[in-house]
């Protein structure tokens, strides 16, 4: 049947309503059941291929349907469907799909999918399906709330249950199903289609009938209650693990459940013949969280098919490997060994085991005593997963070349010095089909124009618009095309926030996670700076400029929170100044999200890329930035190292410490002598505790205030070092600000970002992944 016939006979079916009469709902529907019939024949996999498996805690895979459609070739005529019935092709919006992660490590995995099915690389997913995802954010008084992120309210039509293959998972004091939901992810262009694998977590017995005749009604369906808590809800931490029963028993549960389900397939190939296994399958563990999957699968082989240790332990070396996203101390995972045995008693075993093969190796490289303290996998009563994850794989890579190089010089440098062969680098990337093709399609159909339309599998080939940057009526054209979409962020801003902003201002962009170390508070800081500068007159000629935010902070992170309602008091201020009319305006968006990101990235001019050199371990939304036109501000951290070095210092603005000037300041920073001195500095800093603004009495701003100038009793007084970079920030805003009104120049440094921007596809780091780690290329 027809795409356009299956989705009005699905409409009429199941509905019993014309495309007219249908809810969004209902045609978001009828619209992907329709796609997933489309898609069925080419969604196997290829026999015979060795297959990498990603295990992720996270997918951040986004709303689906638009980019669904647009890799089968169907969102044109999906268009055209609606548009002939009368209905607005931006209908889909309404529907929220994008929660199962919380950041950049979950969007990370979403766009190696989309990038390995598009070149056609065996590469399958498998996480967990949580039933509420990343908690949805509003605010109240300027303060972050919190609600649930009810996702499945839409229906989940790109899922496919088989409750044939669940498998189950076994604890020291419980017992449940996983029940495996796969998705398709689909290539571009529809050839390749690869799944997406996720767990849920159901009941053993559905329902004790005994204690439901005896009308003992809460303890009938306790047993399965507590099944469905394992995969009820996404923590909500980004880089700070919290060391929880049921954090770990979800980690347990999908490594066990996605090994369990690879394993049915390789026995039923091979029978228990367990040679040919790390040739059939590598397995990138996303951090550290399925690292149980270590111990898992030798306790699998020995105890299961009784395989020797060291021939079960060569396999597991040989399968997987892991990737590090963060050298944020708190986020190195460990858990406390009466916590591990009491939920994992049967995995325990295999984890003293792993950790007594390294004690041998270590004896018999000349490391001994005290000296293995550092390298022990269980240790002052922890188990220590990321010691695990280097000892037990064969690969170890960091997402950045900066932050590669600091794992081998210094977070982990003993185990680089022990298997200095284990370590590489794999920069980040981002997909250009949902960055680019997707989110801005006016730019996308420029590009087109100019050089074809080969970018979108081979975005190396941005190159060829190079030539054009002194082409003054294609960068007036490229102008445009961000006017446009500054346009459209303007029209959607006013319906989700009620405020007007001003389309034909700058447009400077932060948007991530609220964290210390990402610096909201001096970007904060510094638009106070510009507005007093503007309000005394020291700052002249200043191009008017919308400063937008966009965040969740952790919901038992006080300081982020802190920082938030520091934002929106500053809003407050700021909008509500009449001499601010047509020179600023500062919003924080509420609930920031991949559908958010997809409209204000197109519609940036300046991309706020600011934590502290040597925090963050790259960043993708930098390079989101930059595929799209916008300038980065910000320090040599992470990749934008690498994006500066492709698109040219003199076409960014960075500033600040360097990680060599940081160490070297570290013994000796002062930070209350630099606010003693500096009074510009003391007069932004002191806005936390003058009066100027309100924390409704919490003592939030207080805390922030000391958290600069005293440091409490876990960390040193601006441990982040915002006063240390507050100047060179200011100047280099207002220089940028200078820039801007050279209309003409300053476009051609956007239009350098997107001309240079090819290297930072995940169509290339997954390339290298293929090649370097996983052999499948
Ligand atoms: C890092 O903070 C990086 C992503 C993806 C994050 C960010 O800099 O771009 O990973 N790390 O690699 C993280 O979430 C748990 O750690």
């Amino acid at each position: 049947m027809k795409f356009e016939k299956e989705i009005s006979s699905f409409l009429e079916l199941e509905y019993g309503k014309t495309p007219q009469d249908a809810t969004p709902t209902q045609l978001y529907n009828a619209v992907s059941k329709a796609a997933m019939r489309f898609l069925a024949p080419s969604w196997h996999k290829q026999p015979g291929k060795k297959r990498a498996c990603y295990f992720s805690a996270e997918f951040l895979v986004g709303r689906l349907v638009y980019s669904n459609l647009m890799n089968l070739r169907l969102l044109e005529k999906c268009e055209d469907y609606l548009k002939q019935h009368g209905i607005d092709p931006a209908v889909f919006e309404q529907i929220e799909d994008d929660a199962l992660g919380n950041g950049g490590l979950g969007r990370l995995a979403a766009c190696f999918l989309d990038s390995a099915a598009t070149h056609n690389l065996p590469l399958d997913g498998y996480g967990i399906r949580y039933r509420y995802g990343l908690f949805k954010q509003y605010f109240k008084d300027g303060f972050q709330k919190e609600t649930a992120d009810d996702w499945l309210r839409f229906g989940d039509p790109w899922s496919v249950c088989r409750p044939q293959e669940k498998v189950m998972v076994e604890f020291g004091d419980q017992k449940v199903w996983a029940v495996p939901y796969d998705m398709p992810v689909i290539g571009f262009g529809g050839k390749t289609i690869n799944t997406l694998r996720l767990w849920e977590a159901q009941g053993v017995n559905e329902f004790d009938f005994d204690l439901f005749n005896k009308q003992q009604y809460e303890l009938a369906v306790k047993e399965r209650d507590e099944a469905e808590w394992i995969s009820a809800v996404l923590y909500p931490n980004d880089d700070t693990p919290q060391g929880k029963r049921l954090r770990l028993k979800q980690q347990y549960f999908f490594s066990s459940a996605s090994l369990q389900s690879i394993l049915r397939e390789y026995v039923a190939r091979h029978g228990e013949d367990f040679s040919f296994f790390s040739q059939e399958y590598a397995i990138q563990l996303n951090d550290t969280h399925p690292t149980v999957s270590i111990p898992e699968l030798l306790r699998i082989l020995m105890g299961e098919y009784h395989l020797p240790f060291d021939q079960a332990f060569t396999i597991v070396k040989d399968t997987f490997a892991y990737t590090n996203h963060t050298i944020m101390a708190e986020a190195l995972e460990k858990w406390d060994v009466n916590l591990f045995v009491s939920v994992l008693p049967s995995v325990y075993p295999y984890v003293v085991m792993i950790d007594d093969s390294l004690k041998r190796e270590l004896r018999s490289c000349g490391i001994l005593g005290g000296d293995q303290e550092k390298y022990k996998i269980v240790c002052t009563n922890m188990v220590h997963m990321a010691r695990m994850a280097i000892y037990a794989t064969h690969s170890t890579n960091g997402v950045a070349r900066i932050h590669t190089e600091i794992l081998k010089d210094r977070v982990l440098h003993e185990w680089f010095s022990l298997y200095p062969d284990r370590f590489n680098n794999k920069t980040n990337g981002i997909t250009q089909r949902r960055w680019l093709a997707l989110c801005n399609r006016p730019l996308a159909d420029f590009i087109t124009q100019k050089i074809g339309d080969g970018w979108i599998t081979d975005l190396d080939q941005l190159e060829r618009l190079r030539p054009l940057a002194d082409d003054s009526t294609v960068l007036a054209q490229f102008m445009e095309i961000k006017a446009e979409k500054k346009k459209e962020l303007c029209a959607y801003i006013k319906e989700q926030e009620g405020v007007q902003l001003c389309a034909d201002f700058i447009f400077d962009v932060q948007i991530k996670r609220l964290h210390e170390y990402k610096r909201q508070l001096l970007n904060a800081f510094c638009i106070l700076d510009i507005y007093f500068g503007l309000k005394d007159g020291r700052v002249k000629d200043f191009y008017p400029t919308v400063f937008l935010f966009g965040a969740k902070a952790a919901p038992g992170y006080y300081r982020a929170k802190g920082i938030i309602k520091f934002i929106n008091e500053i809003a407050r201020l700021i909008n509500g100044d009449p001499k601010m009319k047509g020179k600023m305006q500062v919003l924080f968006v509420q609930n920031y999200n991949v559908s958010y990101a997809q409209k204000l990235i197109p519609a940036a001019d300046i991309s706020e890329q600011i934590s502290t050199a040597g925090t963050e371990a790259s960043g993708t939304s930098n390079m989101k930035f930059m595929l799209n036109g916008a300038v980065t501000l910000g320090t040599l951290d992470g990749a934008n190292i690498e994006i500066v070095e492709r698109a040219g210092e003199e076409n960014n603005y960075i500033f600040g410490a360097t990680v060599q000037e940081i160490e070297e300041a570290r013994d000796s920073y002062h930070p209350k002598k630099l606010y003693e001195e500096n009074p510009r500095i003391k007069r932004v800093v002191d806005t936390l505790i003058d009066g100027t603004f309100s924390d409704g009495k919490t003592g939030m701003f207080k805390e922030l205030y000391d958290s600069l100038l005293e440091g409490a009793d876990w960390h040193k007084a601006d441990q982040y070092y915002l006063l240390l970079d507050f100047i060179p920030y200011c100047e280099q805003r207002l220089k940028v600000n200078r820039d801007y009104a050279d209309r003409l120049s300053f476009t051609r440094k956007c239009f350098l970002n997107t001309a240079n921007a090819g290297k930072f596809s995940s169509d290339r780091t997954i390339m290298e992944y293929a090649n370097e780690i996983w052999d499948i290329g």
